[in-house]
Parts: C-alpha cells; sequence; structure tokens
C-alpha cells in the first residue's frame, strides 16, 4: 500500500547540531544524515516524509496546527520543548492522526527533568534511547500504525 498524504516529520532546537552536539548522547550522524535514513526507510515502506527542523516553538506550533488535514501522521522528536512546551502538546492533540514522539537518548537515564513529557500526552507511540538509528525506526513504527487505521485502504 502507498499512503496517499506525507508524513510530517519535525525536530525541535538544538537538533540541526545532531553529530557536533555530546556524540557520547546523541550519537555522530548528523541531521542531514538521520533524515536520509527515514526517507530512505519511508521510501522502502512506501511513505514519504516531509522532513523539518526548528528551534523555534512558534515554528513548531504552527506546522504542526497547519498538519491537520494534510499529513497522515506526525513523527515528533521535540527535542527540549518535550519537558516545557504545554503549547506544542496542545496543538498535536488538534492533529488527527496518529503521533510518534522521538528521542534520541534514553531521558530516563538522564536528569530528573527530562523524565517528565507534555508531548507523551498527545502521542500514541514513544521511540526512545536508539541513538540515531531511532530516525528509521520511528518510520517503521509509523507505517505500522498508519497500516492499522480503519481507514487504511488495502
Ligand atoms: C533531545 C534534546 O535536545 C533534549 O532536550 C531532550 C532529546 C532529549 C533526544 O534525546 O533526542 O531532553
Amino acid at each position: 500500500m502507498v499512503e496517499a498524504k506525507p508524513v510530517l516529520f519535525l525536530n525541535g532546537p538544538n537538533l540541526n547540531m545532531l553529530g557536533t552536539r555530546q556524540p557520547e548522547i546523541y550519537g555522530h550522524a548528523t541531521l542531514q544524515d538521520v533524515g536520509k535514513a527515514a526517507r530512505a526507510k519511508a521510501a522502502e515502506l512506501g511513505l514519504t516524509i516531509d522532513f523539518r527542523q526548528s528551534n523555534s516553538e512558534s515554528e513548531l506550533v504552527g506546522w504542526v496546527q497547519q498538519a491537520r488535514g494534510s499529513f497522515a501522521g506526525i513523527i515528533i522528536n521535540p527535542a527540549a520543548f518535550t519537558h516545557t512546551s504545554i503549547a506544542l502538546m496542545d496543538a498535536l492533540l488538534i492533529f488527527d492522526g496518529p503521533i510518534v514522539e522521538l528521542h534520541v537518548g534514553n531521558n530516563f537515564r538522564r536528569e530528573e527533568f527530562r523524565h517528565r513529557s507534555f508531548v507523551s500526552l498527545a502521542a500514541k507511540a514513544i521511540v526512545e534511547g536508539f541513538g540515531p538509528d531511532g530516525y528509521a525506526i520511528a518510520v517503521v513504527g509509523m507505517s505500522k500504525l498508519l497500516k492499522s487505521l480503519p481507514t487504511a485502504l488495502p
């Protein structure tokens, strides 16, 4: 099955610095590398993805608001906004398809303030702790969620 609508793949603040920032936690792959891996996995699975990054909460909220009706699902690594942004959570709650929350590291092995996620209240599933591989894994998870929707065409 080829999904007609694309999947929106969002990345929050400082993820443009992947490959440079704390490689012991986030690995050596750049955002371009993980975007390429996500797109390749999506193509294998008959999905297309629109891959974006912003350091701005306002821009991310705007993109999520506009996604309703135009995207089949949202994969989001909200980065630090995971732990702070009720605005992003509220926007995600408006979206009408499945949401996969993604984190490169395992937040539960890190500082306590990273243990709380507002985004999880809107997410159907979470991919966390697989390092840069999580980007392709999240696409596999999204594909499964989309196939299990009652409206999915054969
Ligand atoms: C990325 C960040 O930038 C942090 O603020 C989060 C997340 C964790 C990640 O693991 O991808 O706490």
